[in-house]
């Protein structure tokens, strides 16, 4: 089975106030052409459609356009799109049915009867233009509850359990086919070690890849924009990324990914480079006073269309009429100003006694949060201190098999 995997597209974001569109159609076409050329057997949109719960006129068009061009360019592909957190699930399936006359089935919420999940609503073939299966896709979309039934397991099931019982519900169908699933949630790969993955999540709370335990040959994740393989996966589990850059901190090569899987066998994984339409650039690169990037601003060459964002280095609050400056420079060019992002020439207090990763490692519980409240101003005092031990010692006990 062929698919392409991708996710988190964002129809219809607001940048700065400066629409997207026709960034997005770029995308679109793209996406087009490339379906075009690979004639998959599935593309898979792994939630996080539009930006917003209510999408404009114009983004909701966007998508229906978009959409019509990728399944003209291969009619027999079936399309799968789950909701993600950005979406609202009533909003997203308004023309589900309308769309499935045109093999495009939409996954916005989980599907109930009563109080079941009617699983195979969420466990849906892939078949070859000859109408052969060739594998089966489970679509869940992002899970807003924690309690799920299903008809045959008496006690309720969290999100966790719902995603094995029926990866292992699709696989007992045909055993031979693959099976993937789609997911938007927030997933660690295994490895203990500092990898990709822990940069890429930063402070969103995820779940560790070993919680998943489904016999599924390719988790199909959205959520998080960089695009990377989980650690310990051995390429079983992905996010593809975004398609391009919602942020300037996403400022790295925006993907769609092109998954083959042979039955359970490894899946082999290409990144299809998608070309922005648009740069978002930081400008200098590494912070400067703000005439010295004022004068930057006011070199840049303006015949390529570009967000941009001024890096400026300084102490105190920036002139009032900062902003309004740099707006003034580019007025009238292509590059379009968005903020900006101020850094403090001042080491922040906690730099100040920094300790090697070594140190680091050998240091008890204990000793990182004393480290932690003297360094914030307020030393932990010793009734903290017992309570903090006898919590970790507790802990701890817990953990012993
Ligand atoms: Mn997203």
């Amino acid at each position: 089975m062929k698919i392409i995997h991708t996710s988190d597209w964002h129809l219809g974001q607001n940048f700065y106030g400066y629409d997207r569109t026709a960034e997005h159609a770029h995308f679109l076409r793209q996406l087009a052409q490339i379906v075009s050329r690979e004639q998959p057997h599935a593309l898979l949109v792994c939630g996080d459609v539009f930006d917003t719960m209510q999408p404009s006129a114009q983004a909701a068009k966007l998508f229906a356009d978009g959409l019509i061009a990728i399944h003209d360019a291969c009619p027999g592909m079936r399309i799968i799109v789950t909701a993600g957190n950005h979406d609202s699930p009533s909003r997203i399936s308004v023309d589900s049915a309308l769309w499935q006359r045109m093999g495009v089935t939409i996954v916005s919420d989980v599907e109930w009867e009563g109080d079941t999940v009617l699983a195979d609503r969420h466990i849906i073939t892939v078949s070859d233009v000859h109408g052969r299966p060739v594998g089966q896709v489970v679509a869940l979309p992002f899970l807003r509850g924690n309690r799920f039934v299903l008809p045959d397991v008496p006690e309720p099931i969290d999100s966790t359990v719902l995603l094995q019982a029926l990866t292992e519900r699709a696989a007992a169908r045909q055993s031979a086919l693959p099976v993937v699933v789609m997911a938007h949630t927030a997933v660690r790969g295994n490895l203990a070690v500092a990898d990709d993955d822990a940069t890429a999540i930063g402070n969103i709370d995820y779940v560790p890849l070993g919680e998943l335990r489904g016999e599924y040959d390719y988790l199909a994740l959205g959520h998080i924009h960089h695009p990377h393989t989980l650690a310990g996966s051995r390429s079983r589990a992905r996010y593809c990324g975004s398609p391009m850059a919602l942020s300037f901190d996403e400022d790295y090569e925006h993907s769609v990914s092109i998954v083959n899987l042979d039955g359970h066998h490894e899946p082999s994984i290409i990144t299809q480079k998608i070309e922005p339409l648009m740069a978002l650039s930081t400008l200098p690169m590494q912070p400067a006073p703000l005439d010295e990037a004022m004068r930057q601003l006011h070199d840049l060459p303006h015949t390529q269309p570009a967000y941009i964002r001024l890096n400026v280095l300084a102490d105190g609050f920036l002139p009032g009429d900062a902003r309004q400056r740099a707006a003034e420079v580019l007025d009238g060019s292509l590059l379009r100003f968005c903020e900006i992002r101020k850094t403090s020439a001042a080491p922040a207090n906690t730099q100040t006694d920094a300790v090697s990763l070594e140190d680091f490692k050998q240091m008890s519980p204990l000793d990182v949060a004393t480290r932690y409240f003297t360094a914030m101003g307020t030393p932990l005092d010793e009734e903290h201190a017992a309570l903090l031990k006898q919590v970790i010692q507790q802990h701890q006990t817990q953990e012993q098999p």
